[in-house]
């Protein structure tokens, strides 16, 4: 029987599958072990009565394992591993927490308009741990095998480029050349193909509110991602709204 997964639909397009790096690193659990599963996207910005009820805290990923919904990406794919251990995705604990950092330095370079706070350099310090460890150990952080942590790495890795690339024009310095590697290996694998989001304007719709918040007339900052309809930029009309930033202009169709 498939397993069910609640999944974050794409921002303004709740039909189709979002940006949510947690979710894709379940979605690709469930592939690479070859478990099939069925899915409820899930509007984030207007979640239904039924998934609150099964899901209090209102978070995707949850998925459904002996009629109870579980959330939390870490919670879930352990759970998968020990009903699911073949194909075994474990990484010797040792590699656990290669590149764990990763994540947290990119989101601070990413909101940071100081060009000398060091958060770029942050960045490329756990980017550089991450080169050099794939320079002995990889293609992967476990060798030839993709492995979890990996599979965590994977969406968190393609927000980085996608985003920073956007909003930064940055992209992973050229000398970094085992991440660059890694990242072209991660992203062309049919699990990645499968589960990504279906265009980057999702994962930059997703950031966007973070990275330029616009603010209301009357000064209090409104996120984007509590509205209804992100691609009607309904903002961008009200005369009551000042528009700080132009970055949401990019999605005007
Ligand atoms: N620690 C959680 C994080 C999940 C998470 O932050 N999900 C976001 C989407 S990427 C979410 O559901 N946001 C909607 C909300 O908080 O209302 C995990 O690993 O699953």
């Amino acid at each position: 029987m498939a397993l069910e997964i609640c999944a974050k639909a794409a921002v303004g397009a709740p039909h189709l599958l979002g940006d949510c790096p947690f979710t894709q690193r379940v979605l690709l659990t469930l592939e690479e072990k070859n478990i099939s599963y069925q899915m409820h996207l899930i509007d984030v910005s207007n979640k239904p009565q039924w998934f609150l009820e099964v899901n209090p805290e209102g978070k995707v990923p949850v998925v459904k394992f002996d009629g109870k919904w579980v959330p939390d990406s870490d919670v879930i794919t352990q759970i998968l591993e020990e009903k699911y251990p073949e194909p075994s995705l474990v990484t010797p604990s040792e590699y656990a927490s290669v590149g764990s950092k990763i994540f947290g330095t990119f989101v601070t370079f990413l909101k940071s308009k100081d060009a000398i706070d060091g958060s770029e350099q942050a960045l490329i310090f756990e980017l550089f741990a991450l080169d050099k460890h794939l320079k002995t150990h990889g293609p992967f952080v476990n060798g030839e095998k993709v492995s979890a942590v990996d599979l965590s790495l994977a969406p968190k890795l393609y927000h980085l480029e996608v985003a920073l690339e956007h909003f930064k024009s940055w992209s992973v310095p050229e000398n970094l050349a085992h991440v660059r590697n890694y990242t072209k290996l991660l992203f062309s694998r049919e699990s990645f193909i499968k589960t990504v989001t279906s265009d980057k304007k999702y994962v930059i719709a997703g950031w966007g509110p973070k990275v330029n918040p616009l603010k209301l007339g009357n000064e209090s900052t409104v996120s984007l991602s509590s509205c209804p309809d992100l691609n009607n930029l309904m903002y961008l009309d009200n005369p009551n709204v000042i528009v700080e930033n132009m970055y949401a202009a990019k999605f005007e169709k």
